[in-house]
């Protein structure tokens, strides 16, 4: 039988966004690999996505469109077509838009990190509805503002080159399970004599194939920063030329960090002083003594508590006061989503708006939850009666898990999910609308860890009468009588419309270019701050922020303490001595893949890491059913006490589909609704909980 192959793009929510090569037979996807040639995925997919069609083709796969017959919650539907499908939509929503459309919300994230099929076709629709507006703070928002404020956007080195770095330090992330090509490189920098820090409260995969790991209480990594700052201005280990001609407020900083001496900078992170001491001498003396590259690959796990912002904002600072932005190999990323010239205003329309230029209120995702259940307060405004969710999984991936689903389970609140497959949140829906994967639509992405833009052509037919979000939308808008042109593009109208032909980073690449090539890297400068040219109002490395302190805030970076800890809430930390984080499992993508059998059979169930002594303490042993708990909820897990789990901290990989969890629930049980410092993010990791042994605790009830 003839194969053919398909050039596609992975979309999953990952610095990586691998080229891929997906072989069709007989209609039908055999195979997906990743691209030999494409210089960051280098032929190699994860562990995931190499079972991208398992996933696909899974039985239990959404066909056709689904309403709700049971309790809500319950998860019972039948089978409708899709006319009245889209006719119950479509009357239900514009029933409420003549009213009042800020009652509509729509709650998207990135399931798929596709342009088309993420903000384009939806956005447009509820711009024009004149719906709420979606703060879409889940996962980045803190990082995203401690780059903004420091860099001018999301903007950083490019990990293409961090083979020749000469010191490594891996900043809250795993990249061994969540930025595996960037792993690959690392190694090679490695095999080349780079050393290797990984900066985790957790020994993770990555930090125990390190040379060293520091492992700071969550959220405490500003302290660690500034701790290192102090050294390296104590030490005179700086790059004077380049804070002088690139950088703002180095004087104010300089005392800043004078209230950061390593031993009570250790003490606020619970690490020994001589940590701080080694981390800033590696750094000092391999970039200012040696002039060689060092690179800081800052990830997402530091900026999830309090201080998330303010953390990144301090770890920003780093390079420039040393100049590692002068080589290619050095300086620091977290994302570089800003240098994509993306023409969001064409994609997303938010001129449609019927009250543009003003807005409708916003509704912050994270707070998803008091937002259904405390209506008509200022905070909130008027009550949210339909949520049409794409793209995400609510119920299980937001905070304060008890709260989401109650929000969801209202009666009054109708709620419409597309999805690929039956999530706890469709369990929710009153409308299930069966959404096409990867493999069967279109797509154009950027990415935020590398410099290639990539193509996604559709490789097989979609299964079932499943249709892409945008058709979903474009049928939607014809029936709520919507005739602006924009609703009739199509998908590959759209994926040409993404790009801004005009910006000189894609000479060269335009869709039909891309769809082709499949990936074409943009034209950027090898070391983007080399010579400074950073996207702040001055132009500079903003250790001083004036935009900072025009809104009220700090305008130097600081030690912002967590919400909940020993020395902000002593009381709370007596009742709940143990921080809990909940970072990504290897095999699972959010809550993506949890339903893939092979995939959760390598996970296992539900784990909670703690150390012995911890364990000790409470006569956890190796293996038990634990109940973890704190005033937000209770949940269960099988412990392993393991020191990767440093004393005091207890570690739940995620992020489990609640239903697949023997108790129904996942971590989320347990985390709360607060907001960072910074950007309004999400605090998923600045969490105090006890732990006891799961049966005591059922003798003692
Ligand atoms: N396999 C897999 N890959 C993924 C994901 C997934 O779920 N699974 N998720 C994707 C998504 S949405 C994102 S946003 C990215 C990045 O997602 P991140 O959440 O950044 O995840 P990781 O890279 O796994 O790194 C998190 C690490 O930070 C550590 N950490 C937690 N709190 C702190 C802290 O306060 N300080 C410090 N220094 N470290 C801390 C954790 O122990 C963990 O090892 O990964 C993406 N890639
Ligand atoms: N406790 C805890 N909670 C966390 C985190 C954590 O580390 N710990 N991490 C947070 C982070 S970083 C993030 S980014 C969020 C992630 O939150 P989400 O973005 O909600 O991610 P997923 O859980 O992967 O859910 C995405 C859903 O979209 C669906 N989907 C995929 N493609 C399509 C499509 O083309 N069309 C439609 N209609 N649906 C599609 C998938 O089937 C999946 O159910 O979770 C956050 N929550
Ligand atoms: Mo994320």
């Amino acid at each position: 039988m003839a194969e053919t192959v398909i050039r596609a793009a992975c979309p999953h929510d990952c610095p990586d966004t691998c080229a891929m090569l997906v072989t069709v037979a007989d209609g039908r996807a055999i195979r997906v690999a990743g691209d030999p040639d494409h210089p960051m995925t280098q032929g190699a997919l994860c562990t995931k996505v190499a079972r991208y069609p398992e996933r696909v083709y899974h039985p239990d796969r959404l066909l056709t469109p689904r309403k709700r017959v049971g309790p809500k919650g319950a998860g019972q539907f039948v089978d409708i077509s899709w006319d009245e499908a889209l006719d119950l939509a479509a009357t239900r929503l514009k029933a409420i838009a003549a009213r009042a459309p800020e009652a509509i919300l729509p709650y998207s994230y990135a399931g798929t990190m596709g342009l088309v099929q993420g903000e384009s076709m939806a956005a447009r629709f509820f711009h024009k509805l004149g719906a709420s507006l979606l703060d879409r703070t889940i996962c980045s928002a803190a990082g995203v503002a401690g780059l903004k404020y420091t860099y001018g956007g999301s903007l950083g080195m490019d990990m293409e080159f961090v083979d020749d770095a000469r010191l490594i330090i891996i900043w809250g992330g795993n990249p061994i399970a969540s930025n595996l090509h960037v792993w690959m490189r690392m190694q090679e920098a490695k095999r080349r004599g780079a050393t290797l820090v990984a900066i985790d409260p957790y020994r993770s995969l990555t930090a125990e194939k390190c040379h060293r790991h520091i492992a700071p209480m969550p959220g405490t990594d500003a302290a660690l920063a500034l701790g290192v700052m102090h050294i390296l201005i104590r030490d005179g280990l700086l790059d004077h030329a380049y804070i002088a001609e690139h950088t703002l407020g180095f004087e104010a900083l300089r005392e800043r960090a004078a209230a950061y001496p390593p031993a009570h900078a250790a003490a606020l992170c619970g690490i020994a002083a001589e940590d701080i001491e080694w981390l800033a001498a590696q750094i000092g003396e391999t970039a200012v003594r040696r002039g060689e590259p060092v690179a800081i690959r800052v990830n997402y796990g530091l900026q999830r508590a309090h201080g998330g912002g303010n953390a990144v904002r301090a770890i920003a600072c780093l390079p420039s006061l040393v100049g590692a932005w002068r080589h290619a190999a050095g300086g620091l990323q977290l994302s570089m989503s800003g240098f994509f010239p993306i023409d969001m205003r064409t994609l997303q329309r938010m001129d449609l708006l019927p009250t543009w230029p003003a807005l409708p209120r916003t509704i912050n995702m994270v707070t998803i939850g008091d937002a259904l259940l405390h209506p008509g307060d200022a905070k909130f405004g008027p009550k949210i009666e339909a949520v049409v969710v794409y793209n995400s999984n609510p119920v299980a991936v937001a905070p304060e898990s008890g709260r989401v689903a109650a929000g969801f389970a209202r009666e009054d609140l109708f709620t419409i999910v597309l999805e690929h497959f039956q999530t706890d949140t469709a369990d929710y829906a009153d409308l299930l609308l069966p959404a096409t994967t990867q493999l069967e639509h279109v797509d154009i992405h950027k990415t935020y860890g590398h410099a290639y833009m990539l193509a996604n052509n559709p490789a097989i037919a979609p299964l079932g009468q499943a249709k892409p979000n945008t058709e979903i939308f474009r049928q939607l808008a014809r029936r709520m009588g919507f005739d602006d042109a924009c609703f009739r593009d199509s998908d590959e109208d759209i994926a040409a419309q993404a790009l801004r032909a005009d910006d000189p980073r894609c000479a060269g690449i335009d869709w039909q270019s891309l769809k082709l090539a499949g990936w074409q890297k943009l034209k950027l400068a090898r070391a983007p701050f080399a010579n400074g040219g950073f996207a702040t109002p001055s132009g500079k490395c903003e250790f001083y922020s004036h935009q900072l302190a025009e809104r009220g805030h700090d305008p130097l970076p600081t030690f912002v303490p967590p919400y909940e800890s020993p020395y902000s809430t002593p009381e709370l930390a007596r009742r709940f001595p143990l921080a809990m984080i909940s970072p990504p499992a290897r095999n699972f993508l959010n809550s993506t893949f949890v339903n893939v059998e092979s995939l959760r059979a390598t996970e296992g169930e539900p784990h909670l890491d703690i150390h012995p002594d911890d364990a000790a303490a409470r006569s956890i042993r190796d293996g038990m059913m634990v109940r973890i708990f704190n005033d937000r909820g209770t949940l269960q897990a099988r412990a392993r006490v393991t020191t990767r789990a440093r004393p005091g901290l207890v570690v739940g990989l995620s992020i489990w589909w609640k239903k697949l969890a023997a108790d129904g629930k996942n971590a989320n049980e347990l985390t709360s609704q607060r907001l960072t410092d910074l950007g309004d993010g999400p605090v998923f990791y600045d969490c105090l909980v006890d732990v006891v042994p799961h049966d005591a605790d059922a003798c003692a009830a």
